[in-house]
C-alpha cells in the first residue's frame, strides 16, 4: 500500500461517534506510548496527529482519512496518573463504548513501550478486545531506545506476560522509521476486509 493522502477529519468527545462508510483501524495504549507519533509515521507526516512529551495529550477520539479510503483512529491514552478518578472512569467508558459499538472497526492496534512490562491496564485492554472479538494486533513502540539484544529480551518478557507469540507483534520505531512496511501491510489487510 502506498500512502497518497492523509487528512484530519474530526475529533469527538462523547459517544456520538463520527459515523461514515469508511473502514476503521484504531490505536490504543497507555498515555505517552507513542500512538499519535505512530499515526504520523504511518502516513509520513510530521504533525498530522498531535504528539507530545506531556502524557494525556490526546483526550478525544481523532479520525484521520487515508487515501480517501479508510480511517486511522487515534484513541485517548489510558493510565495517565494525574487525571482525576472521575475523569478516568469516563475515559474508560468512552473508550470501551467506542470499541464495542464501532461497526466499521476492523482492527485495534494495542501499543506497548518496548522498555516497559505490560501493566494491568494493558492486560485488561487485551482481554477486553479478545472478549469482544475485536481483531487485535500488538505493536511495540520506541525500539530505538534499546539495543537489539535488549529489544529481543523485552519482546520475550512482553509476549510471555500477554500469552502471545513473537509473530503476533509488530516491532516499530516512529523515530527511526522502523516497521513501516509491517504496519502498512497489516492495515491494508484489515481495511480491505
Ligand atoms: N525515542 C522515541 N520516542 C518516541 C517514539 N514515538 C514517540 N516517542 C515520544 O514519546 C512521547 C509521546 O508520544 P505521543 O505520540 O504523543 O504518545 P501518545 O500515545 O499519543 O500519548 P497520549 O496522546 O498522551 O496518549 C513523545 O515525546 C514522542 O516524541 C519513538 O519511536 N522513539
Ligand atoms: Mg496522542
Amino acid at each position: 500500500m502506498v500512502i497518497k493522502s492523509a487528512e484530519f477529519v474530526t475529533s469527538v468527545a462523547d459517544t456520538n461517534y463520527y459515523k461514515s462508510d469508511y473502514n476503521e483501524v484504531a490505536f490504543v495504549g497507555r498515555s505517552n506510548v507513542g500512538k499519535s507519533s505512530l499515526i504520523n509515521f504511518i502516513v509520513n507526516r510530521k504533525k498530522l496527529a498531535r504528539a507530545s512529551s506531556m502524557p494525556g495529550k490526546t483526550t478525544l477520539i481523532n479520525y484521520y482519512l487515508v487515501n480517501k479510503q479508510f480511517l486511522l483512529v487515534d484513541l485517548p491514552g489510558y493510565g495517565y496518573a494525574e487525571v482525576s478518578k472521575g475523569e478516568k472512569t469516563n475515559w474508560g467508558e468512552f473508550l470501551e463504548e467506542y470499541l464495542k459499538t464501532s461497526e466499521k472497526l476492523k482492527c485495534v492496534y494495542l501499543l506497548l513501550d518496548i522498555r516497559r512490562t505490560p501493566t494491568a491496564q494493558d492486560e485488561q485492554m487485551l482481554k477486553f478486545l479478545y472478549f469482544n472479538r475485536i481483531s487485535t494486533k500488538v505493536v511495540v513502540t520506541k525500539v530505538d531506545t534499546l539495543s537489539k539484544a535488549q529489544v529481543s529480551n523485552q519482546l520475550q518478557i512482553i509476549c510471555s506476560k500477554l500469552g502471545i507469540t513473537r509473530r503476533d507483534v509488530i516491532v516499530t520505531s516512529s523515530q527511526d522509521k522502523e516497521g513501516h512496511k509491517d504496519l502498512l501491510d497489516s492495515i491494508e489487510q484489515f481495511v480491505n476486509q
